[in-house]
């Protein structure tokens, strides 16, 4: 049986003889899209450029859907010209290869033409959910030594101004609204600055293996951890949309993920774009019926969402499907959580097509896993797209790090991954330490539980570790219980996902006060207001227990599954019913 160690080369690194190289594999989709000299690589040029330069200038890349019914569209040829102004705009204020430029905005125009305008430059975008609370964009704006952020004015006023004074690398920041009143130092007015700058084509200044994105994800202990992308990706966001969400070129696409997570950067921006396909922006928050009538009006073809949503669909549902048909609807995929079988089977009953799950994480930057057109198993996550190796692995306890794997089908063991696709994120941003463990040889280890059947679909069966996904986000538990223990009533908090109907788990916290503090209502709700004031809503916990004490390891750690196990009614000793 195989067996690797995690001091063997990942084969990523093996296979790169020189920086900004393409594995010889990925030679022919790089050919695909024009790419003639991968030391002139930049993923907005393949993007949107490229377009332009063999005459399809005219097609629309964006069509906004406002929240008021009013539309707008931009084309290939004005992304063109946007970004290459918006990338002098930034090299007019000093901003330059490898610089971060953080996003903190709705789904505008402006968001889009900002990320393609960094690329264009080199500097390393970094998009931030707009439901973030103050803390978590500090930690990433400081763990990335941010140098702009591109936000709006209430954002800004809210979430930013408070936090200020941490972010000293923060230099620029890039309002995209009106201001409103006086201008705040150090603030620039982002229509203002595109006013003002050159429309002159940007050069490639970067390389197939120089970075491009930083991803922040969330791990069991610690801070966040920034996956770092590379130019190359694009190779991947553009393989895998032809194969595995079927998209083609002048098909008419909805990605409904927020550009803030990664799948609303890699399949809501670079992969259409590559692809050449028109992408429906919803610039509101989820509605049922304007999401089914959205589809509906705007003849989608191709349609990637995510479970909760689908959960919350399937529950209005007689109110949706009446008087409406669907015939320009071709494909329908989603990521993001478990998607059951009943709900693959509920877009056939709905849609008239089925719901092809896709499996893929942060690290990965694309889709690894997916049910690819005409062949479905509901249930299961899928098979490895073209290109990916997959396989189901056991840590060995020795040596340590080593890994075992299991060739037996149906046996439950970690998902592991042959290195070398083009989006493998290259570093967790300085945290080496934490990047080698994720590797054992030629395998990234990604932590998530499967089962591989004798036909070769993987079934997902859980994580390895106490992250938790709620309504699509992935939440580290101890970012959640270090703002509960900054207050000052709070002795010690542990915190666990438990299972929900529509958000596939909720945040629940456990608490230990401090000597001499009585628990009260009055007190939970205002360590709930002050965990939702700090973290934002998505990450914030839904419930808050008082405990005497939380049950602990001989080395001091919270044992969140236990507390989880007590919480669920499950027997204590047996953690692989926990997932
Ligand atoms: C793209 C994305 C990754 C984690 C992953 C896994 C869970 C993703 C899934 C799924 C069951 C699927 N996950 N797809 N679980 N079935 N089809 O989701 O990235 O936010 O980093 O989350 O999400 O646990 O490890 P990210």
């Amino acid at each position: 049986m195989p067996v690797h160690h995690p001091c063997d080369t990942p084969a990523s690194a093996s296979s790169s003889p020189q920086p900004g190289a393409v594995s010889p594999d990925w030679a022919a989709i790089a050919h695909e899209l024009e790419i003639a000299d991968e030391r002139a690589f930049n993923m907005a040029w393949v993007a949107v450029d490229r377009h332009v330069a063999a005459g399809r200038g005219a097609r629309i890349a964006f069509r906004f859907l406002a929240e008021d019914g009013s539309h707008h569209e931009v084309s290939y040829r004005q992304l063109a010209e946007l970004s290459d102004r918006f990338a002098n705009a930034l090299t007019a204020l000093g901003v330059g290869k490898g610089d971060s430029v953080f996003l903190l905005c709705g789904r505008r125009c402006e968001l889009y033409v900002t990320v393609l305008g960094a690329l264009k430059i080199g500097a390393v975008v970094s998009p931030l959910f707009p439901v973030f609370g103050p803390e978590p964009i500090r930690n990433r704006v400081a763990q990335a030594g941010g140098k702009v952020l591109v936000t709006t004015a209430s954002a800004y006023r809210r979430k930013v101004a408070p936090i200020r004074a941490e972010l000293p690398t923060l230099r620029h920041v890039l309002v995209i609204d009106d201001l409103g009143g006086a201008p705040l130092p150090e603030m620039h007015d982002w229509n203002t600055l595109m006013a003002a700058a050159s429309a002159a084509p940007v050069l490639v200044p970067t390389a197939a293996d120089d970075p491009a994105l930083l991803h922040f994800t969330s791990g069991t202990t610690g801070t966040p951890k920034g996956a770092l992308h590379v130019h190359q990706a694009i190779l991947m966001h553009y393989a895998t949309a032809r194969r595995a969400l079927d998209l083609q070129p002048g098909d008419i696409f909805w990605c409904t993920a927020d550009p803030g997570w990664v799948t609303g950067m890699s399949y809501g921006i670079l992969a259409p774009l590559a692809v050449g396909v028109t992408s429906i922006v919803d610039e509101a928050e989820f509605d049922a019926l304007r999401w089914v009538a959205t589809l509906a009006a705007e003849r989608i073809n191709v349609w990637y969402t995510a479970p909760t949503a689908v959960r919350m669909l399937m529950k209005a549902r007689p109110a949706l499907v009446a008087g409406r048909s669907f015939p320009a609807l071709r494909f329908i995929a989603s990521v993001g959580e478990p998607l059951n079988a009943e709900a693959v089977r509920w877009g056939m009953a709905t849609f008239g097509r089925p719901i092809h799950d896709t499996w893929w994480q942060t690290e990965t930057g694309g889709i690894m896993i997916a049910n690819a057109a005409g062949e479905l198993k509901p249930g299961a996550m899928g098979r490895p797209v073209p290109g990916v190796a997959a396989h189901v692995v056991r840590r060995a306890g020795e040596p340590k790090g080593t890994v075992e794997i299991i060739e037996a089908p149906d046996t439950v063991g970690e998902l592991a991954l042959e290195t070398g696709w083009p989006s493998m994120f290259r570093a967790y941003l300085g945290q080496p330490e934490r990047y080698r463990a994720c590797f054992a040889g030629p395998l990234y280890l990604s932590g998530d539980l499967v089962r591989r059947d004798a036909d070769g679909f993987f079934w997902f069966v859980g994580r390895s570790d106490d992250v938790i996904k709620s309504a699509g986000h992935l939440i580290g538990p101890f970012e959640v219980e270090r703002v509960l223990m900054a207050h000052p009533a709070v002795a010690e908090a542990g915190v666990i996902g438990k299972p929900d109907p529509l958000a596939g788990e909720s945040i629940k916290a456990f608490v230990t006060l401090k000597r001499d503090v009585e628990a009260s209502e009055a007190l939970r709700a205002e360590l709930l207001a002050h965990a939702r004031r700090s973290l934002g809503p998505a990450v914030a916990p839904r419930e808050i227990a008082f405990a005497e004490a939380l049950p602990h390891t001989r080395s001091g750690k919270i044992m969140r599954r236990l507390l989880k196990a007590r919480e669920l009614g499950l027997p204590e000793g047996d953690s692989s019913t926990l997932e």
